[in-house]
């Protein structure tokens, strides 16, 4: 049998373990990228490695997601990226220059390389055939150091594309198709490889927002070959020397084979709360609308805006509707404006948005209470938008565009347009002048405002963990719920502060209790349900529950990225042997989790005695060698520094 083509990729950069799926591997890395939200602690931990430069092909430092700056705080984080951008090798690219998953699809991608992300959409490069993941930014920092990427062995499915996308109906429909087929959950482990003759059909900004919302279904990457597609693209991008053909061998294996018609797909729309409750737009059309916004790592490409812009041309967003459009980067931004269509959208009505994440995570337009929202972007979690009561779609350019023309949710097939099929531009215009190249750098100092603080350590791993159930949650808790952003975001380099918002959508009492454990010497437990930790990489929803003194999280299960964060902040990830003992014990039970350092280091059942109900209950745990010892030092930065 062949190999298919994460296989391939993984095996060439594979320097820790053997490929058997279901098992720890180590991968070397060739390039990282950063936002500024998850950029700070990532390169604060970097610094506390003591290392002189990155050790990686390219390291690039985003500044997308803060870029309000209400107060001071954001632009300090800011200067504090540039400089250590300058000081340690790495490419930096200044406010205004993009979304990162855009910009570096653009400008950076290369097919066949290793990245990986501090933002959970760093799979948007499996678009270009990279293996493109999303992790904690100390997994990052370790990356960047030279450090391997440990992941578990992926089980790998192939996505057998066909047909072709009938008019109106596009690669987000196709992902949200996706998502109805393998929900949110489940399916940690898995690599989705895209392939068969639709693919052809499929540019490469198509593909990518494929694998860019892939990350929604939970999976670690997902990831296109790299064809003739490809290659056009990096032509136009002035980059053709950085093609390189890449696929599965016609025979290759795979743990599971899914056909998927393009002709099949309509437009989708994902309802509230999740991006995985999957509805046709046909049965939503006629619903009012209040705010429309085009954006978002998922959906701002030169096709995506160019095709709004046409659906707009000579009409105007209705009087009821606030419609928005954020370029995902400047060059983007800059072809809009020297063809016309920035002219066309701002005829529309259209607010011109920055070239920046702002309204997908909360940070800018949140919509009035009780609205319906259609957003381009990827995630809909309750509250995300910044209003608690909103609801939010997910769709397509297309569906936002005639949708923001009528006022009320509206399936494009019906609008008797005809459909305006853009394509790929022979060349893209190519502006590299706000990346700081680290040869331009001029470093003088780090700067670091006042926001600015050391990253907090942790204790080792205590012998026994005794405290409470100070907080009981259920399923589908997602790292918005954990560590909300959105106003909140300008909080990500002060540790204490941010801290103070911990579980903020869920209960706000949290962060008081767990502190005055903490001070009383008891050690703070978290219950969950299923699918603990689901969305961001953030590794603020660890680092913060750890500077609160939490020291163990009991879940029925635990989302990829979000159980490494937990690990590499010390906290002990376990599950109940038996699912049911979850709704046995409560919030506020004493407990304790006796000589649980040395039963996880010897591989022995641990048990967790409820002191108030005088009940015993098996867990259990899956961590490797290397995470034992990581958990015992207290962490990742202290393991590597050690
Ligand atoms: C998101 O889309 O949720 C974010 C904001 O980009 C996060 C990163 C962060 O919280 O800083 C992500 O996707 O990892
Ligand atoms: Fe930014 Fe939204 Fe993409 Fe996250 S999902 S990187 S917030 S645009």
């Amino acid at each position: 049998m062949g190999k298919n083509l994460t296989r391939k990729i993984l095996e060439e950069h594979l320097v820790v373990g053997d490929y058997i799926p279901g098992k720890e591997i180590g991968i070397k890395i060739d390039q990282t990228l950063t936002q500024d939200a998850t950029g700070t602690m990532a390169y604060l931990q970097f610094e506390a490695m003591g290392l002189d430069k990155v050790k990686t092909e390219l390291s690039v430092s985003y500044v997308d997601h803060n870029t309000v700056q209400v107060g001071f705080e954001n632009a300090d984080d800011h200067k504090y990226l540039q400089s250590v951008a300058a000081k340690y090798g790495i490419v930096y690219s200044k406010a205004g220059n993009g979304i990162c998953h855009q910009v570096h699809l653009e400008r950076f991608g290369k097919p066949g390389k290793t990245m990986v992300g501090s933002d959970s959409h760093t799979p948007t490069g499996g678009g270009i055939g990279m293996i493109s993941i999303g992790a904690g930014g100390l997994d990052v920092a370790v990356a960047m150091g030279g450090g391997e990427f440990y992941i578990t062995c992926p089980r790998v499915y192939k996505i057998n594309l066909t047909g072709q996308l009938k008019p109106w109906v596009t690669a987000k429909d196709v992902v949200m198709k996706m998502l109805e087929i393998f929900s949110v959950k489940g399916n940690v482990g898995v690599i989705m490889e895209y392939g068969g003759e639709g693919m052809k059909t499929l540019s490469v900004p198509e593909r990518a927002t494929i694998t860019n919302m892939g990350a929604e279904m939970g999976v670690t990457t997902s990831i296109f070959p790299s064809d003739d597609e490809t290659r056009k693209f990096l032509k136009a991008q002035g980059r053709e020397g950085d093609w390189v053909a890449m696929d599965a061998d016609a025979d290759a294996e795979y743990d599971k084979i899914i056909d998927l018609n393009l002709g099949d797909v309509e437009p989708l729309t994902a309802a509230p709360h999740s991006p995985g409750n999957i509805v046709t737009v046909s049965s939503m059309a006629g619903t009012k609308v209040d705010q429309v916004i085009v954006g978002s790592c998922t959906n701002s490409s030169y096709k995506d805006i160019v095709t709004v812009a046409k659906i707009m041309k000579g009409k105007k967003a209705h009087p009821d509707i606030s419609f928005g459009v954020a370029m995902g980067s400047r060059q983007v931004m800059q072809m809009a404006a020297k063809e016309g269509y920035l002219a066309d959208l701002i005829d529309s009505g259209a607010r011109i948005l920055e070239s920046a994440c702002g309204f997908c995570i909360g940070n800018h337009q949140s919509p009035k209470t009780d609205a319906i929202s259609l957003r381009t972007n990827n995630r809909n979690f309750e509250g995300r938008s910044g209003t608690k009561s909103a609801q939010v779609y997910l769709i397509s350019p297309e569906v936002a565009a005639v949708s923001a023309i009528s006022g009320v949710f509206t399936d494009p097939r019906t609008v008797g347009m005809e459909f305006p099929d853009v394509g790929m531009p022979d060349e893209f215009f190519i502006d590299d002048s706000m990346f700081i190249f680290p040869k331009d750098a001029v470093f003088k100092e780090v700067y670091r405002g006042p926001n600015i603080g050391n990253p907090p350590t942790n204790d080792k791993l205590a012998d026994s963990i005794v405290g409470e159930v100070t907080l009981k949650v259920g399923d589908k808790i997602t790292t918005d719920h954990i560590m909300p952003a959105g106003a909140r975001l300008k909080y990500r380099s002060n540790v204490p502060k941010y801290s103070e918002y911990v579980f903020e959508p869920v209960d706000t009492t949290f962060p008081t209790r767990s502190m005055k454990n903490k001070e009383a010497g008891k050690h703070n437990i978290i219950l969950a349900g299923e699918s603990y930790g689901q969305g961001s990489s953030r590794e603020h929803a660890a680092l913060c529950p750890m500077y609160l003194g939490v020291k163990a999280v009991i879940a029925k299960s635990i989302e990829r990225i979000h159980a490494a964060n937990l690990v590499n902040f010390g906290i002990v990830a376990l599950s109940f042997k038996n699912q049911e003992d979850y709704d046995k014990v409560k919030q506020g039970d004493d407990i304790e989790i006796p000589n649980i350092k040395q039963k996880i280091m010897n591989s022995e059942p641990v048990i967790l005695v409820d002191k108030t109900k005088g009940l015993e209950f098996e867990l259990e745990y899956n961590f490797s060698q290397r995470q034992k010892e990581i958990l015992a030092e207290g962490g990742l930065l202290a393991y590597t520094v050690k």
